[in-house]
């Protein structure tokens, strides 16, 4: 924070920055994983922030938990069981606990640390963990999956950028945990960074998991506080051709509470810029 600005400065995005003014600093501490920092801005409500990358502001994180968990959830028929990976705000699991059919919702967040603070700071999001279906783990992701040869129908990845603890999620072999880890007919949906500034990221990585998993796309939101102002998500199942039409629609009363997602924005999502279809999919 420099003359009450915060500059979100990054190794994977270089030469840009993203900047809030600060007009009150409500924590800063050191967990055991990551630098953890939450303000007040002038224009984007509650900001959290983990080792100086934007997590959520209150004013844009709808768009961000809405599309990584209902494009998944609505794609599948019905979705009974759910993991969550990452995510320790709670907002994913407060998208997720919209869908009466899931029975069983599982976060394993890596850094309690983050859960307590969005609790605290962050109870819209954090209102999530108060739902009945969820139980939570404290451990790696990928540690967990390793362990744990469960079946969901649902694995949602709302991880952070591949440097520091979340770099084992954007691996190969984690993407074959999560496959052996779905039932027949799941869906796998990861945060899958940003087409202005990752193509490079994320092309190796699609083509990697497309020997393992049935059909692999990138779909995307907007939304102005994640660098560049766009991300992705990379959808992957076991046993279907497509994500991109949705097999259910969100009912009027929980279409009347969503603000981002709609039945016909799941569909343009994955409808990509020239240059980004002809760098993922080579047409
Ligand atoms: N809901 C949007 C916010 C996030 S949070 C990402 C979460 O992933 C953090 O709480 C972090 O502690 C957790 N995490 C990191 N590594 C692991 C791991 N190995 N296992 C489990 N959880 C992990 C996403 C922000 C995207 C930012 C884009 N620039």
């Amino acid at each position: 924070i420099v003359d009450g600005w915060f500059h979100e400065r990054g190794v994977l995005w270089p030469g840009q920055a993203m900047s809030l003014k600060v007009t009150k600093v409500l924590d800063h501490f050191q967990s055991d994983f990551q630098d953890i920092l939450v303000f007040e801005s002038e224009s984007h409500g509650t900001v959290l922030v983990l080792d100086g990358v934007i997590q959520v502001s209150e004013r844009d994180e709808f768009s961000y938990q809405e599309m990584i968990a209902h494009i998944p959830l609505f794609a599948h028929p019905n979705p009974k069981k759910v993991l969550v990976i990452g995510g320790g705000d709670g907002g994913v699991l407060r998208e997720v606990a919209r869908h009466v059919g899931v029975e069983e919702i599982v976060e394993c967040e890596i850094d309690e640390g983050v859960i307590i603070a969005s609790k605290k700071y962050l109870p819209t999001l954090a209102k999530g963990y108060d739902d009945p279906r969820v139980t939570v783990q404290i451990m790696d992701g990928a540690k967990f999956l390793a362990d744990n040869q469960d079946s969901f129908d649902v694995i949602i990845t709302d991880s952070s950028d591949p440097v520091g603890p979340a770099s084992v999620l954007f691996e190969t072999p984690f993407y074959n945990s999560m496959y052996k880890s779905l039932r027949e007919g799941g869906i796998v949906c990861t945060q899958g960074e940003c087409m202005w500034l990752h193509l490079d990221l994320i092309k190796p990585l699609m083509d990697s998991i497309r020997q393992t998993y049935s059909s692999v796309e990138y779909a995307y939101t907007t939304l102005p506080t994640y660098p560049s102002g766009q991300i992705g998500f990379i959808l992957a199942t076991k046993g279907r051709t497509t994500c991109k039409v949705p097999e259910r629609k969100p009912d009027e009363t929980i279409q009347q509470e969503l603000k981002y997602y709609t039945p016909q924005l799941h569909q343009a999502a994955f409808v990509l810029p020239a240059f980004c279809q002809r760098a993922i999919y080579g047409t």
